[in-house]
């Protein structure tokens, strides 16, 4: 709740005052090859999206219109992407998305930890002369008002607030940082991806944890940047080394995550592995997902490349193409071919006689002739040659270099396919 006495311009004052970092350099290793060539924030989502687009309109639609976006892994496509994308905002109006590669300001390394990537571009921050500083990580698909967030860290009085949600237990076991709080939702205890998690007082299967979203007083949080970077044994990194040691004596505080929208459950996804890649894009095909794209009141921007609307033909033997239960981007060619509950991103072409089936198809591939794929995720720029059966049988899979997941997951690659790296 927002103190009665508070001027209206309350929280709009809140959010001009806020810097926000995203953490854009993560390896994602748990994707596999999705994530060989591009940072995990730099993967296709939901048909024309990347995860970066998330977190980046979300701090736009709150009114937070000062970004940073830190890089590091495998950054080429991520960084082609936000020029592109996110490129058009006026310095002028107070409005910027900036790109911060690990430049060597501060050391000689690359970024270390989290703590490190924010470390070595104290320097730009401080020009933007920011009340608060938000770091975000760049790895999630959600929605949420940061709003919210800014006027609890306020409220409380907080040098640090952390947003957080209840999570499984196992789900959290080596995953994520876990908290214990106060009635007052003050963090007394912290532990960074515990084998296992202490549970919530009133559910012994959940466990409350954070989201790698935080909110610092920014002179608070340089100081505590300063005295992690002269501590020797400290990995750089906040969830590890800055929150454990400053919970004693700093007011730290967890946010209960909500998304500012009228959901039965707020929705928060981390993709981090290809089974949860592959369902959080099938979710999407539901008549009524937990995740609403289709806001416009909250709209998820994004680099739209120019394409044709999609298209769906008789091939040359009249066979109808279609595309039922399906998500289809622009520039799409189902000609003669079946797509069945799936979801192809742009300048997908499915040829005659070929049958997709419970897939997620990133751009620009080519399904050439009497294919039958089902159960797969099609990375960018694959040409699956005639008569290909994929996800049918998983040693045959296996055996031609495709990797399947736990759950039964197909992946292919261009490599994979013994075609030409350095697609771009
Ligand atoms: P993880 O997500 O495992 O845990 P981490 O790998 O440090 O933490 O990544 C956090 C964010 O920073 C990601 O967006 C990543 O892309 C980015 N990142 C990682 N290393 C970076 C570097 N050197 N330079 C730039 N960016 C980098 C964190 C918290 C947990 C919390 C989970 C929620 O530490 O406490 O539960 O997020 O997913
Ligand atoms: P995007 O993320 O836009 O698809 P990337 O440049 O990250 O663009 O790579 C797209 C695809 O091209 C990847 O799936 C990968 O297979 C391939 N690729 C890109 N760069 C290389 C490279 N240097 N070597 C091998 N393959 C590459």
């Amino acid at each position: 709740m927002l103190k009665p006495n508070s001027s209206p311009r309350y929280i709009s004052n809140l959010t001009r005052d806020t810097y926000a970092l995203i953490l854009a350099g993560g390896k994602g290793s748990r994707l596999h090859e999705l994530t060989e060539w591009r940072a995990k924030p730099a993967l296709y989502f939901g048909g024309k999206f990347r995860i970066i687009d998330f977190p980046l309109s979300n701090c736009i639609n709150s009114g937070i219109r000062r970004v940073g976006v830190v890089t590091q892994y495998k950054s080429h496509s991520l960084i082609r992407h936000v020029m592109r994308g996110w490129g058009h905002f006026k310095k002028e109006l107070g409005e910027s998305v900036e790109i911060l590669p690990a430049s060597q300001r501060y050391s000689e390394s690359w970024y270390q930890g989290t703590a490190d990537a924010v470390f070595q571009n104290i320097d730009i921050i401080r020009r933007e002369i920011p009340k608060y500083v938000m770091v975000l990580s760049g790895d999630h698909v959600y929605r949420m008002d940061y709003a919210g967030l800014l006027a609890a860290h306020a409220e409380s009085d907080a040098d640090m607030t952390v947003s957080c949600l209840e999570v499984p237990l196992e789900e959290a076991a080596g995953a994520f940082g876990v908290m214990e709080v106060d009635e007052n939702n003050r963090i007394l205890g912290f532990e960074e991806k515990p084998k296992h998690p202490k549970p919530l007082p009133n559910d012994p299967t959940m466990c409350l944890a954070s989201m790698g979203n935080y909110v610092f007083n920014t002179e608070f949080l340089f100081e505590q940047l300063k005295k992690d970077a002269d501590k020797e044994e400290s990995e750089r990194d906040f969830g590890k080394d800055i929150i454990p040691a400053i919970i004693k004596e700093h007011k730290v505080y967890a946010f209960p995550f909500r998304s500012g929208f009228n959901e039965e459950k707020a929705y928060w996804r981390d993709v981090g592995t290809l089974d949860s890649f592959w369902l959080a894009n099938m979710e999407l095909l539901s008549p009524t997902p937990a995740l609403n794209l289709y806001d416009a009141k909250w709209p998820i921007w994004t680099f739209q490349e120019q394409t044709p609307p999609a298209k769906f033909v008789f091939d040359d033997d009249d066979r109808r193409g279609m595309a039922v239960d399906s998500i289809v981007s622009g520039g799409c060619i189902i000609s003669g071919a079946v797509v069945r509950h799936s979801l192809l991103f742009n300048n997908v072409e499915v040829c005659s006689y070929s049958l997709l089936e419970d897939s997620v198809v990133l751009p620009d591939v080519v399904i050439l002739r009497n294919c039958k794929i089902r159960k797969a995720i099609i990375d960018r720029g694959c040409i699956i040659p005639e008569g290909m059966v994929i996800g049918f049988n998983h040693e045959q899979d296996k055996a031609r270099g495709f990797r399947v997941s736990e759950n039964g997951v197909v992946l292919v690659t261009r490599e994979m396919l013994g075609l030409p790296v350095g697609y771009d």
